[in-house]
């Protein structure tokens, strides 16, 4: 496939209401856009680095300054988009990065061959359950009219935000309220240590799907000795940015759930492999998110339908992040999404909301 050029635009996406995590607050989505101009067709992808460097290590600016001045400049004139992969390993890290620059590819790619993404990937379902999650509230009456909202909208599954001080009175609260049958989750995105084990145990008695990322990141040992220490199933998040690490959390016995999102481990094929692995080794995995619009959405659904992705993910539909999304809106229907089916990605941005939110574009010329 031949590249005529990559273009890097930049826009501004309002939440509808402030997110909170154990990490921040995020109250607009500040969202790098890759599009790939080829004779045959346009890609789009979304790079879901966040504003800051709170998630993980990646930051919107950083990505789009490697984009230009490594990532793209690595790509040959013609590329096949299954080689990016191998073509940006010299670099180090920038797995969003990465990851946004293979997808606008491989939806290029699919699009000229009239294939869908999600068949490309090896899709089986045409629509997948959708969970929600739910930020820290400012109090627990709060959180529960906001899980009610949710639940009136036919989400299948709810995932709490939690952190210290704000764990097991809220879990406690949603399951008195909403009783035993909902499906619940919890994440923590890294804000606990092994010393906070015990606590952590308070959770057991909640019957919960999962804890997602209890520990820091870089601790599959000691995600390991809290696995067996807790009955509740360990899920790792932040922990896992790539197959070799999901393997590694596998063989040590860190987690028996992953989460995989795209851009964390540098895109939708190394994505794929995590499926695999896991599907082998018969690990739980679902589809996570990173507040996507609906380019970056569309394309995590065709993953969420591949045969391994047995759990809800967090693929809400559009409204739940914005008033406005990018593209037509994805809408709950008997709490699933839709998969979309037309050529690659299956969705464009509309014009006059792209012209709207955008802060600046840059063209990079092959
Ligand atoms: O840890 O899963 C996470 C959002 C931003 C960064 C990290 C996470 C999240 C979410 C929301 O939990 C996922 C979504 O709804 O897109
Ligand atoms: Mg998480």
């Amino acid at each position: 496939m031949k590249i005529e050029g990559i273009e890097l635009r930049r826009v501004t996406m309002p939440l509808k209401t402030p997110f909170r995590t154990s990490f921040g607050v995020e109250h607009s989505r500040d969202v790098l856009l890759v599009r790939v101009v080829t004779p045959y067709a346009e890609g789009w992808a979304e790079c879901v680095a966040m504003n800051e460097p709170r998630y993980n290590s990646e930051y919107v600016d950083g990505a789009a300054d490697v984009l230009r001045r490594f990532l793209v400049p690595a790509l040959p004139d013609d590329v096949d988009a299954r080689t990016v992969g191998r073509l940006l390993a010299p670099f180090k890290g920038h797995r969003m990065a990465k990851a946004a620059l293979e997808a606008a590819l491989l939806d290029a790619q699919t699009r000229a061959g009239g294939e869908s993404f999600g068949a490309f990937l090896g899709a089986v379902q045409d629509r997948v359950p959708s969970g929600v999650s739910v930020g820290i509230s400012d109090s627990v009456g709060e959180l529960l009219d906001v899980v009610e909202e949710f639940l009136a909208q036919g989400y299948l599954r709810i995932k709490l935000k939690i952190e210290p001080g704000w764990d097991v009175a809220p879990v406690r609260a949603v399951r008195e309220r909403f009783g035993d049958d909902l499906l619940l989750q919890v994440d923590a995105n890294a804000a606990y240590t092994l010393a906070d084990a015990h606590h952590l145990r308070r959770l057991d008695d909640f019957g919960l799907l999962l804890i997602e990322q209890p520990l820091a990141d870089d601790d599959l040992v000691q995600h390991a000795d809290l696995a067996r220490r807790i009955a509740t199933p360990v899920c790792l998040d932040e922990s896992i940015d790539s197959a070799e690490h999901a393997a590694a959390a596998i063989s040590l016995g860190s987690c028996s759930v992953v989460n995989i999102k795209p851009g964390r481990v540098g895109g939708y094929l190394e994505a794929r492999r995590i499926h695999d692995l896991c599907r082998a080794h018969g690990v739980a995995v679902w589809c996570g998110g990173m507040l996507e619009t609906g380019i970056g959405r569309a394309a995590n659904l065709a993953l969420a339908a591949l045969p391994g992705f047995t759990l809800p993910g967090d693929t809400s539909a559009s409204d739940r992040y914005y008033a406005t999304d990018l593209t037509a809106p994805f809408v709950l229907s008997d709490g699933h999404l839709t998969v979309p089916s037309g050529p690659g990605i299956g969705v464009d941005p509309l014009p006059d909301v792209l012209e709207d939110v955008t802060s600046s574009t840059e063209w990079i010329a092959r």
